[in-house]
């Protein structure tokens, strides 16, 4: 067999590295490559507005705005390894953002606009940021409450207008030259921040190096067939990191045009834009397709769709009856795509131009060796069996050599460490591979919520819920539901003198709002006179979803000792009705 290296050794070399053999940097193979080699006047991006005004910008354009911002940076003193963060709506100076940050060498990440100041807060503290390049209102509501807890803030670039403590993006990137020659940058340096959850304790902030652009590019060229003269629209915000990997970096490497969409979602809308940008590939969720299945085909019948060459799906299980739909509806399957924030790029797939497997999330890449495990304790050491077989089930593990592959969780070692066990990662996702060597999604080994796409910890829903004077403990859970997949509920029990009403859990839930935003707020909420714990005292989470979907609990003992739980606590919940 082929080493998996060759794989991505063989993509690697379509990319050129920085001129003079200074290494490789991810914003040079984004757009400065693309104007050396003279395809400087293709469009890089169209921004589709609100109204579907559609604004373009050029390879050319975004190399020249980008090095400016590289300049700006510089003179603001970013050295390589500071965190530059962006917390803006899907406006082309993000973009610009992203990628003067890359070619400064400092680390990028872009924090989700729909988060509330406490997400926003945490993530900023917890990475160190030194430049925040920030929407103005965006700033005002979510960042100056708390400025002066973030001491690692060094400078806020408004976009907009001016806001006190601000300096303005506009009239810097104006000011600086758009010449910049890339530093030479080691191919294992940090590039990226994206955050993730697990079920306890706050985000974790995975780190990315350059290097990962040879997994973007390599994998978009396979899994998502992208090639030149693509029309590529990725609907992921970049405030997840599907946005960034796909939405971003992955399109430009492949020098296609990417649309992005600053609207909301609306199937006519999402139709009409791939009708008018005559779009080729679309990389979406399942949840927005269960969105476009609900318009009705008739809706989608009065549009010309046929401009769709690929369609694949990341983020969720994508159901059998979701493929067929799309067969009927969009003319093409759909290709469901498997991968995880720290994975970084695409490791499990139906490929296009292959027969698609209705119901599994397809097999892995040809660079990536994927292994259905169990974990075994041994004298207080764990060990994983590897299940070899067809038709096996247990927890999806990689073997670790794939060039996208997350480099650290930043400041957290540990938590790092944690996720390998005798040379392979632990996704933490429960898995069946059948004898064709396809996988199939069981589950999750913890209890992460995916709600719309989006992977939130039940911890940050939790933590927010306790700072309210009203509530002695909170445990969320995700509650299954037919569009997003999953929604968050919370459990809570009240503190003496406080009495469960409707209005008190329209309190709880505006509280959690206010912090949190609405992509993390609970979407439900029910008061218990008592939560089940653990023996040492931890909340079973898993208990209190089986009480919701009605299961029997001794269904649960398995998935506990899987994230470590004692499994024998036996205590029931016991939940109110309001
Ligand atoms: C890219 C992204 C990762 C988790 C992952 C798994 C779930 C991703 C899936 C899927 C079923 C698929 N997931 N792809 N579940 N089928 N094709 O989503 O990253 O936000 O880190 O989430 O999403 O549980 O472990 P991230």
């Amino acid at each position: 067999m082929e080493p998996k290296t060759d794989f991505w050794r063989t993509a690697a070399q379509d990319l050129d590295g920085l001129p003079g053999d200074l290494g490789l940097n991810i914003a040079h193979e984004a757009v400065d490559r693309h104007v050396a080699r003279g395809a400087g006047e293709r469009d890089a991006l169209r921004f589709v507005d609100r109204r579907g005004v559609v604004r373009a910008f050029t390879y050319a354009e975004l190399s020249k705005q980008s090095s400016a911002f590289a300049n700006v940076l510089i003179g603001l003193g970013v050295r390589p390894g500071d965190r530059v963060f962006a917390l803006a709506p899907r406006t082309p100076e993000l973009y610009i953002a992203a990628l003067g940050a890359l070619k400064a060498r400092a680390v990028f990440s872009v924090l989700f606009a729909s988060f509330g100041p406490e997400p926003i807060r945490v993530r900023l503290l917890k990475a160190g940021v030194k430049v925040l390049v920030a929407e103005d209102t965006l700033y005002q509501r979510k960042v100056a409450q708390n400025r002066h807890a973030i001491p690692s803030l060094r400078h806020v670039l408004s976009l907009g207008a001016l806001v006190p403590g601000s300096l303005s993006f506009a009239r810097l990137l104006g000011a600086a030259r758009d010449g910049y020659a890339i530093a030479p940058t080691h191919p294992d340096e940090p590039a990226l921040i994206h955050f993730t959850s697990g079920t306890t304790g706050a985000p974790k902030a995975a780190v990315h190096v350059h290097r990962a652009v040879i997994g973007h590019y390599a994998t978009a060229r396979l899994a998502l067939a992208l090639a030149p003269g693509d029309v590529y629209w990725c609907t992921a915000d970049p405030g997840w990191v599907t946005g960034v990997s796909y939405g971003l970096i992955a399109p430009l490497v492949c020098g296609v045009t990417s649309i992005v969409d600053q609207g909301e979602f609306d199937a006519e809308r999402w139709y009409r834009i791939i009708e008018q940008e005559q779009v080729s590939v679309l990389y979406t969720s399942p949840t927005a397709i269960r969105m476009l299945m609900r318009a009705g085909p008739e809706l989608a019948a009065r549009f010309n769709l046929r401009s769709l060459r690929v369609v694949a799906s990341v983020g969720e299980p994508l159901h059998a009856d979701a493929v067929q739909w799309a067969r009927a509806t969009l003319g093409v399957p759909i290709h469901d795509t498997w991968w995880q924030t720290e994975t970084g790029a695409i490791m499990i797939a139906n490929l296009p131009g292959r027969d698609v497997i209705p119901g599994a999330m397809g097999r892995p890449l040809p660079g990536v060796e994927a292994h259905v495990v169990r974990r075994r304790e041994e004298g207080g050491t764990l060990h994983l069996d590897r299940i070899e077989g067809a038709d096996v089930s247990g927890e999806l593990a990689l073997i670790p050599s794939w060039p996208s592959m997350f480099r650290d969780y930043h400041d957290e070692p540990e938590r790092y460490a944690q996720a390998f066990c005798d040379g392979l990662y632990l996704t933490g996702d429960l898995v069946r591979r059948d004898a064709g060597g396809a996988f199939r999604f069981l589950g999750r080994a913890d209890e992460v919520i995916k709600s719309a796409g989006h992977l939130i910890g039940p911890f940050e829903i939790e933590s927010a819920l306790l700072a309210h004077p009203a509530v002695a403990e909170a445990g969320v859970i995700g509650k299954p539901h037919a569009v997003s997949g999953e929604v968050t509920k919370a459990f809570v029990t009240l503190k003496p003198g406080f009495e469960a009403s409707d209005s008190l859990r329209r309190q709880l839930i505006g509280h959690a709002r206010k912090r949190l935003g609405p992509a993390l707020a609970p979407r439900e909420l029910a008061f218990a006179d008592s939560l089940p714990h653990t023996k040492s005292g931890k909340i079973m989470r898993r208990v209190l979803r089986a009480h919701e979907l009605g299961l029997p609990l001794g269904d649960l003992s398995a998935s506990d000792a899987a994230d470590g739980a004692e499994p024998d606590a036996t205590e029931p919940p016991s939940v109110q009705s309001t």
